[in-house]
Parts: C-alpha cells; structure tokens; sequence
C-alpha cells in the first residue's frame, strides 16, 4: 500500500539544526497533542491498532525506528530516520512500530485528544470494519 510523507524545511546554520513544525501548514491539521517515545527497550514492538478518525505525524528526531502500516489487504514497511520527514497517518490503518535504536526519539504529532475509544485495538474487528473477513 502506499502511505504518505511530509517533508519540513531544515533551518540550519553554522550553531546546528532547526525544523518548526506548523499547524495547518507543514502538519496538515490542526494539532491537539504532541506525545513521544523513547528510551524503547531491546525487542520491543508498539502500536497493534488503528484509529477511526484520528490523524497523526510521526517524527523520528533522534535515532530510528519502523513502521509497518496495514491497510488490511497490503502491508507496507517503513523507515523513519530523518529529522526532517514525517509519517502522515490517516483514514482506517493498522500501525505497528519496531526495531526502536537505542537512542530513538519518536515524536508524534495528532489531531486529537487522547481518547481510547477511538482505538481499534483487536485485529479482526479492524478487518471487519474495513470490510474484509478475517483468515
Ligand atoms: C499511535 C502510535 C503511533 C495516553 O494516556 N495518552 C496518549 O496521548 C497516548 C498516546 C497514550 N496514552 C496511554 C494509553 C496507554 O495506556 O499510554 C499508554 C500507552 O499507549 P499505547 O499502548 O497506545 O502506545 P503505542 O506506542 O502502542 O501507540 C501510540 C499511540 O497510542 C497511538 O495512537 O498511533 O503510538
């Protein structure tokens, strides 16, 4: 399947790097919350759901990790591991994380407040909704 990226504008000078990141602008939604992942220990895979409206943009600022993104017919891996490219999360889609380096920082930007009830957390009801029946 094919997903969506967003690039943001590096700002750097000779004292380093700066990206800003804008709601509506570089980000193409209005952000709610900012949250991020790190100190991820050795092994360790994240996310196993999906969300029904909420969008997101997931920066890896530090380090590196992968996603895999699941459309429910197609899957499709991704690496993150430029400060200056974002992830756009959209529409019904199964998201998993993994191979977390040690030294990764995950930020993720989204649309909404945190709420649970928004989370598809069983995979065959998320089949279901998209309308394919589970194996
Ligand atoms: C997503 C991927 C990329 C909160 O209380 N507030 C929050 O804003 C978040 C994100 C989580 N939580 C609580 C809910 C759980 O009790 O923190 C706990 C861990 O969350 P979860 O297991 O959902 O984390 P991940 O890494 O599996 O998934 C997260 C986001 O939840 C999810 O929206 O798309 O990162």
């Amino acid at each position: 399947m094919s997903f969506k990226t967003v690039s943001f504008k590096c700002i750097g000078d000779d004292r380093g790097s700066l990206v800003a990141l804008e709601a509506n602008k570089s980000v193409p939604f209005n952000i709610k919350r900012v949250y991020y992942i790190y100190s991820t220990k050795d092994g360790v895979s994240r996310g196993f759901h999906a969300h029904q409206t909420l969008k997101q943009v997931a920066v890896c600022v530090r380090g590196s990790c992968r996603f895999v993104l699941d459309d429910g017919k197609q899957k499709t891996h991704i690496l993150l591991d430029d400060a200056t490219k974002g992830l756009l999360i959209e529409d019904l889609i199964w998201r998993e994380m993994y191979d977390f380096s040690h030294d990764c920082v995950l930020m993720v930007l989204a649309s909404e407040y945190y709420d649970e009830s928004d989370y598809i957390r069983d995979y065959d009801e998320f089949l279901k909704i998209k309308g394919y029946q589970s194996q």
